[in-house]
């Protein structure tokens, strides 16, 4: 017990996490919520942080712990991490990529038929009698309506490939243009948003990309478009969503996340065609037992002195 290294978990982690941290290290639960005494006399021991996608670990939090050599994430998405102050410490941070693809990708598409048909609607429409008092009004078509993809990472491309079997259109933007890729390039949001039906965000979150999303974004998708997110709440002007849905400036919406969560303002969970889900991107069993896996492994192998498994492009 003594010689095991010590983690600071800094979130509610996954059970499928958690238990393998527990038997191999000596596993600090969020003490720097609910302990600071604890942790001062625990920070001189703690080698590494385990955290989700959704984790916080500011530079202050790195300072108080000088022993610290590894962030693993449980997630592909890193933005709560300052990686900047790890780096100047020689931190290295770890996340999750590439396991998740499918799982995030598919349900993008499931948003996008779920808003553009109304589904979970249709589901109401059905269990509350409606049915008996006449038909559903029309919906939206999905096959071969234009996509505009508002980042083409790895899960971008997997949105695209699946959009394609919908004899979709595909265009994006991103950073810089792909030139492998043969999707038609925007240089911004709003330009790619003039030319789409379905605006799909699937870009990283953190300050580069905060508030991307603008109302002059959905101005320019316009009265019969479709805006789903399945990246991070802070890459859309939630206020300016919502109003765009309720003034009818875009058509609907599929969102798996939110600026403030598990908390949804009232207004938006008072539109009825607008999709809500609890950011369960990659939430199936099988992929979170392999983000699961993959956090742990970066972890054992730190501790192993071998390679890094996945450690984020920054510290490559
Ligand atoms: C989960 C995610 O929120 O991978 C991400 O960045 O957003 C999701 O996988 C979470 O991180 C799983 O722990």
């Amino acid at each position: 017990h003594l010689d095991k290294p010590e983690v600071l978990a800094v979130s509610k982690l996954s059970p499928l996490f958690k238990p393998q941290l527990e038997a191999a290290y000596m596993l600090h639960d969020r003490l720097h919520e609910t302990d600071p005494a604890a942790l001062a006399d625990a920070a001189p021991r703690i080698r590494a942080i385990a955290a989700s996608g959704e984790s916080k670990v500011p530079a202050a939090l790195i300072e108080r712990l000088p022993a610290l050599q590894i962030i693993s994430v449980m997630g592909v998405g890193y933005d709560g991490i300052d990686v900047a102050a790890a780096k100047e410490r020689g931190v290295m941070v770890t996340h999750t990529p590439n396991v998740l693809n499918d799982d995030v990708a598919d349900l993008a598409i499931g948003l996008m038929l779920s808003a553009a048909r109304q589904l979970p609607a249709a589901d109401r429409y059905v269990r509350s009698g409606d049915w008996q008092r006449g038909a559903m009004p029309l919906a939206r078509k999905m096959s071969g309506a234009r996509l505009g993809l508002v980042g083409i990472g790895r899960i971008g491309q997997a949105i695209a490939q699946r959009a394609a079997a919908f004899g979709m259109p595909i265009a994006y933007t991103a950073r810089t243009p792909r030139a492998e890729l043969s999707y038609r390039y925007f240089p911004d949001a709003r330009s790619l948003a003039a030319e789409s039906d379905f605006l799909v965000i699937i870009t990283p979150g953190g300050a580069g990309t905060r508030k991307m999303i603008d109302a002059a974004v959905l101005q320019a998708l316009g009265p019969k478009g479709i805006l789903v997110n399945v990246a991070r709440g802070s890459v859309v002007d939630e206020a300016a969503l919502i109003d765009a849905l309720e003034n009818g400036t875009i058509a609907g919406a599929g969102l798996d996340v939110f600026e403030n969560e598990p908390n949804v303002p009232e207004r938006l969970k008072a539109l009825p065609h607008v999709v809500l889900a609890p950011h369960i991107g990659s939430a199936t069993g099988q992929t979170r037992q392999a983000m699961a896996d993959l956090a742990f492994g970066n972890l054992r192998a730190h501790f192993a002195g071998t390679a890094l498994l996945t450690p984020v492009p920054e510290c490559q």
